[in-house]
Formats: C-alpha cells, structure tokens, sequence
C-alpha cells in the first residue's frame, strides 16, 4: 500500500509538533514505520491521506462503539451546529446528559462533565483527597489514567509503549503519593492497607485493563478492593474511560457487579468528541466546587456539540441493548482462533493479541511480550488493509459497524502471517 502523503505530511508534522503527533502512541514508535495520516472515516473504514481503506481496530482508542460517523452522532451534531458552538452558561442537554449518564450506571448520582478522560481522573483523585483528608492513592502498574501528574507512575497506554518508566517533570513528593501495585494482587493490597491504610485517600482502577493491553480482573480482585476500601475508609474509583459503555450497557461496574464510589467515563460518552465526565455518591459529590471546598472547572466543560454527540451515543445504546449480544458475538467470532505463541484477551468488544505464550495478567507478564514481532504482524495487518493498534500495550476494539465480511478478511491476514 502506498503511504507517501503520510510520509511528507509526517516529515512536515515533526518540524512543528513534538514526535509529529499530538499524542505519543500515534506515532508508531511502538512498532516502527510511519503513521498513517487520515482523511476520513466510515462504518468499520479508515482511509488514509494515500487512499488506502483499513478496518479499524483502534476506533480512536474507544470512544467508536457505533463505527466511523454514526448516523444518531452525525445528525445530532448537525442539529446542535445551528445553535452555535460553545456558551459558557448551563444548557438543558446538559441536564439531560447527567440525568441519562445516573440512569444508566446507578451507583452515578451526581456528576460533573469535564473535556477529557485525563481531566476526569485528575478530579476524581483530587475531590477523594477532599473528602477524605488523606494524600496516598493506590494504583496498578501498567495501568493508565491520563497524564495526570501524580498517576504517571509505573503506568500503561503510551508510558509502556516508549518505556518510560516514570515521566521527567513530575516533582518526587508527587509521585511519593502514590502506591503501585501488581494489578490483581490482592495481598499486595491487604498489605499496602495494612500498612498505611489510615492515610490511603483512594484506589483508582481499569476495572478491566486496557492499558497494558486487555487484562481482566481476577476472580475476586474487584469484590477485595470493594472490601478493603471499605474497611479502611479509603474511596474506590473505578476509572471506566475505556470500560464504559464498551465492556456492557451497564459497565464494567455492572457487568461485575461491584458498585464504586467515584466512576470516571469519557470516550463513548462523547461519541468521539472531546468529552467526559466523572461521578458517583451525592455525598461526595456536593463537595464540589461552588457547592463544597474543592474545586474544579473548565471553560469548555459541557460543551453543546460534544454533549449532543453523547446524549445521541449513550440514547442509542440504551434503546438498543442488542448491540451488545452482536458486539460480543462479533469479538468471539474474531479472537477464537488463537495463533501458535499467542496469548488472547478478550472482555466484551475489547481484546489483544499479546505475542507471549504465557498467561497474562498483570504487567509483569504483559511486558514479556516480544514487541519485536508484535511490530512485524501489526504491519503484516496494516499491508493487508487491518489497521491494529500501534502498540502491544493498548487494546483492540470492536465497533457495532464491523461486518462479517470485516471479520473474515481479518483471520484471513492473521493466519497469512503465523503460516
Ligand atoms: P484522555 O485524557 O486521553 O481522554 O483519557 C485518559 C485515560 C484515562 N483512563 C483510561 C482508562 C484511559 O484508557 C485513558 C486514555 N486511553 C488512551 C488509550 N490507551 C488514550 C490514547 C492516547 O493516549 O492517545
């Protein structure tokens, strides 16, 4: 496949913006060669500056579920558009956002819309702090949370990708607030509470990772943090940017059955429009600023255009739960044949293809992944018309858009590649 607009664009794109991308993981690194620049998308479609046309896998990391302009989302933003862009005063979509987002995920009963799932998780842990009078979080190596400053410790997404182990710029007593852990290690826990559990503000966590690539929750390890958190005092936070509205109708919360006390949402809540929101008990909530001593705010939180594209997504979904069996039928169809040397997570229309042999479920055995080959099939897929995620440490993503004839072209290229 030709690529030599991306590669004229790219070299332009570097002289101006750092790596030439405006979010690290666009750039390839994490598999060499160069990105491809997009000119449009459509259904399951991607078609790149060149005109190639790929089926898309990364659905711009999640926020997708219903494909490439979604008929609701589309008209939607139409209609919104006659209304004009951005008020900075309340409006009554956004009323009806945060009355249809505490419909759908029950243990939501107040909740604050902000521009990105980073601004969410930044809020969540601050307004924990707040209420609580503690500093320590709690955390899970390899997952990722935004590039929130105090979270950017031992974390997944782009970190894990480059290798950056623990970002510049960060100052120590930031990071010293934070307690990693090995994901699904419910000792390490037990004994980080143990230990400090009186000063422990809260455990923020994927409630399935996608930020390593796909790693599900033990049996247990979800009801354990809901115990311990309890039992402390501590808060738990489950950060559902990625899970929400994917994993289920009702979240990864509600496919577990395990009911936080902070929830933070973005991607498929905005429809693919820069919105997110965080959220959970009342009692918590309303120590937000103006009704309570912590604050946040955002000139463009709420935004009219984003929140029409959310209420359109999250209306769509709610009256059609079906999407969902055909989500997870569709992700089945694609993730049963399981490649020589390959290890498959799969949650729902999320999943990855880990190049390891070995189980994986934390980021101790994610990272023993070859990347190397991972590289070589994200490539083999890409030459083929697949377009992967650029990283062994993301996750895949299925869209309701995606065809079966999307499907067979796909294991086709697969099998291509391991015969
Ligand atoms: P944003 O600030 O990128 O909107 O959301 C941060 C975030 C928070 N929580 C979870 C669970 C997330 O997955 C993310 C962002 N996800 C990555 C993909 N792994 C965004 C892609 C990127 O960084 O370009």
């Amino acid at each position: 496949m030709k690529s030599d607009k991306s590669e004229v664009l790219f070299q332009r794109a570097q002289a101006r913006i750092p790596g030439g991308v405006n979010s690290p993981v666009r750039a390839f690194r994490g598999v060499g060669g160069t990105p491809r620049f997009i000119a449009r998308g459509g259904g399951s479609r991607l078609i790149d500056v060149d005109g190639n046309s790929y089926i898309d896998y990364v659905g711009s990391w999640g926020p997708l579920l219903l494909g490439h302009r979604a008929a609701p989302v589309m008209n939607a933003l139409r209609e919104a558009l006659e209304g004009g862009t951005s008020f900075g005063a309340p409006t009554e979509r956004e009323v009806e956002m945060a009355e249809l987002i505490a419909e759908m995920v029950p243990s939501i009963e107040m909740v604050r819309l902000v521009n990105s799932g980073t601004e969410a998780t930044m809020s969540a842990l601050r307004l924990a702090r707040g209420f609580t009078g503690r500093d320590l979080t709690i955390k899970f190596e390899g997952c990722y949370h935004g590039h929130v400053d105090s979270l950017l410790v031992k974390a997944g997404s782009g970190m894990a990708t480059l290798g950056i182990a623990d970002t510049a710029g960060v100052p120590k007593a930031f990071a010293e607030t934070t307690i990693a852990l090995p994901y699904n290690s419910i000792t390490a826990v037990e004994k980080a509470f143990a230990e400090r559990g009186e000063n422990i503000a809260a455990v923020i966590v994927e409630p399935v990772v996608g930020n390593m690539g796909c790693v599900p929750p033990a049996p247990g390890f979800l009801e354990a943090l809901r115990a311990l958190t309890a039992k402390y005092g501590a808060l738990l936070i489950f950060d559902e940017v990625m899970t929400g509205f994917r994993v289920a109708l009702n979240c990864a919360q509600g496919r577990f059955g395990i009911h936080p006390d902070l929830t933070t949402l973005g991607k498929i809540i905005g429809g693919g429009l820069p919105l997110a929101a965080y959220g959970g008990r009342a009692d918590i909530m309303r120590k937000i600023a103006p009704l309570g001593p912590v604050y946040q705010a955002g000139t463009l939180s709420g935004n009219p255009l984003a929140v029409a594209a959310g209420l359109a997504m999250l209306r769509h979904l709610r009256d059609n739960p079906a999407i969902y069996d055909q989500l997870e039928a569709r992700a089945a169809q694609l993730t049963q044949w399981v490649p020589p040397g390959v290890t498959i997570n799969r949650v729902g229309a999320m999943f990855t293809f880990f190049f390891s042999p070995n189980a994986v479920t934390d980021w101790d055995s994610a990272k023993t992944c070859d990347t190397a080959r991972y590289g070589q099939f994200f490539h083999h897929m890409l030459e083929r018309g697949v377009y992967l995620a650029p990283s062994q440490f993301e996750a895949a993503f299925m869209s309701a858009a995606h065809s079966e004839e999307d499907i067979q072209q796909t294991v086709a290229a697969a099998r291509e590649f391991f015969e």
